[in-house]
């Protein structure tokens, strides 16, 4: 116990060494860390590991007001018009919370980011287990956390400054959070565009506007720091550009857009709120300022698996399998557009998209079996005030939704699932 203690505190001492050497080359350079830490999904982690991060993001939030949590929340209000809707999204997020782990490791060294892979849970995101730490949704009319280790947590700026106040939540069914965006969304999104401004884009407008809409009060606005599913969100949001950036070469040194001032956006550019620090210095996780990496949570989807759905052979009674790409890449001319929702929703009831299917996978019955525990829902729709506060262009975001729901329907049509926690929203 002892030596494992030491080892930690040993390898944690010298990440933050490396880190603080300003001298070093900027930027892009592999290998440069002493220690890579690995971030985990949530229910990957002991019960001892999530007890100690909980512990250190709630010593950041003791003592006087403002305290060092809420001074994170201040310089996301403070820097959120030229950080948001603007391709600097992704790489001031992986920085900001790189510079929340910071703070956590100061206080325990062997705490290390987490993250909410709530695709896992789209189909019901009110059952995932995060809650049981995180509490539920807030009560009464001010929306305050009154369960959960964050219960009657108090913050002190909100999106208008100085602003003491309880922490609050508004989950968007009431009690209940709707579904989110299945995994398969965003592998097709990932997999879709070689192009960084297409993909923050989507990204930012919709799998990362559906969570702070659906859970409301302190989520909705540029204080949402103020709700520690914060961090956890940013993070699988961070996980998911990361993979992205790994998919090949053109997306490892992809970055493009305009800035909030008319610029192109550059590798060169400062990162807002943090000068002296440059989009290329967090292009990659394994480089100096930031040294850690993902793991895989794909194995946490149930009995199936998302980035591998067996699917019908090629040929048929061939024992092959082929990823969903290979399948979704026969359907790119069925891309819905908006409006066309409702319909093509009642429409799986009858026949039409079945036979579609079995014409084509005609020998598929077998394979579904491997599936019996997986279902997808349609997101719920992201709230237009919301999608408007904070300037997403409302069309795109019914787009995304209109894609996901094609891909839910294709899915629970092809193995027989249903959705039971979904009433259709239109
Ligand atoms: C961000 O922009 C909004 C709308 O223009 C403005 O009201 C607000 O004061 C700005 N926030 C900051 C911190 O500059
Ligand atoms: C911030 O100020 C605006 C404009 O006065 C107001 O509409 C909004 O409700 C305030 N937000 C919060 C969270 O108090
Ligand atoms: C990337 O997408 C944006 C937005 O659709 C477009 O303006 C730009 O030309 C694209 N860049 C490339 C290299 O295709
Ligand atoms: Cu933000």
């Amino acid at each position: 116990m002892k030596l494992t203690l030491l080892t930690l505190a040993v390898a944690c001492l010298a990440v933050r060494s490396a880190a603080d050497d300003d001298t070093v080359d900027l930027g892009g350079h592999r290998h440069r860390c002493n220690s890579i830490h690995m971030r985990k999904e949530w229910r990957q982690m002991t019960p001892d590991e999530q007890s100690k991060y909980v512990s250190a993001v709630k010593e950041l939030n003791n003592g006087d007001k403002p305290s060092k949590y809420d001074e994170f929340t201040k310089l996301h209000v403070d820097n959120g018009n030229s950080t948001h809707t603007w391709p600097v999204f992704l790489p001031f997020h992986r920085l900001f919370i790189r510079k929340f782990e910071e703070q956590l490791q100061r206080i325990d060294p062997s705490v290390v980011l987490a993250y909410w892979d709530w695709s896992i849970d789209s189909a019901d995101p009110s059952s995932s287990p995060i809650w049981e730490t995180y509490g539920g949704t807030g009560t009464g009319d001010d929306q305050c956390m009154t369960e959960g280790e964050f219960a009657n947590w108090q913050v002190y700026y909100g999106v208008n400054g100085t602003e003491p106040h309880c922490l609050r939540r508004s989950f968007n069914r009431g009690t209940t959070l709707g579904p989110l965006f299945p995994p398969e969304y965003l592998e097709q999104t990932s997999r879709d565009t070689n192009n960084y401004t297409e993909w923050w884009d989507t990204l930012e407008r919709s799998p990362h506007a559906i969570v702070h809409g659906f859970m409301g009060g302190d989520m909705l606005d540029m204080g949402s720091p103020n709700d520690p599913v914060f961090w956890l969100h940013h993070t699988f949001l961070d996980k998911l550009w990361s993979e992205w950036q790994d998919k090949n070469s053109v997306t490892d040194r992809a970055y493009s857009g305009n800035n909030i001032d008319g610029t192109p956006a550059l590798l060169t550019d400062e990162i807002p709120g943090y000068p002296g620090t440059t989009v290329a210095d967090v292009f990659d996780t394994t480089s100096r300022l930031l040294c850690y990496e993902y793991s895989d949570s794909s194995n946490l989807q149930g009995t199936g698996i998302a980035t591998e759905i067996p699917v019908a052979p090629a040929t048929p009674g061939a024992n092959t399998r082929r990823s969903l790409s290979a399948r979704d890449a026969k359907y790119t001319g069925d891309t819905p557009s908006l409006g066309q929702e409702p319909t093509f929703i009642h429409k799986i009831g009858g026949s039409n998209y079945h036979r579609t299917w079995n014409l084509i996978y005609h020998n598929d019955k077998k394979w579904a079996t491997d599936l019996d525990a997986r279902k997808l829902c349609n997101p719920d729709p992201i709230p237009a005030d919301f999608i408007n506060s904070m300037g997403y262009n409302e069309d795109h975001v019914r787009n995304d939704e209109a894609k996901a729901a094609l891909q839910v329907t294709r899915f629970n049509v092809f193995f027989e699932k249903v959705c039971t926690t979904y009433d259709i929203p239109w």
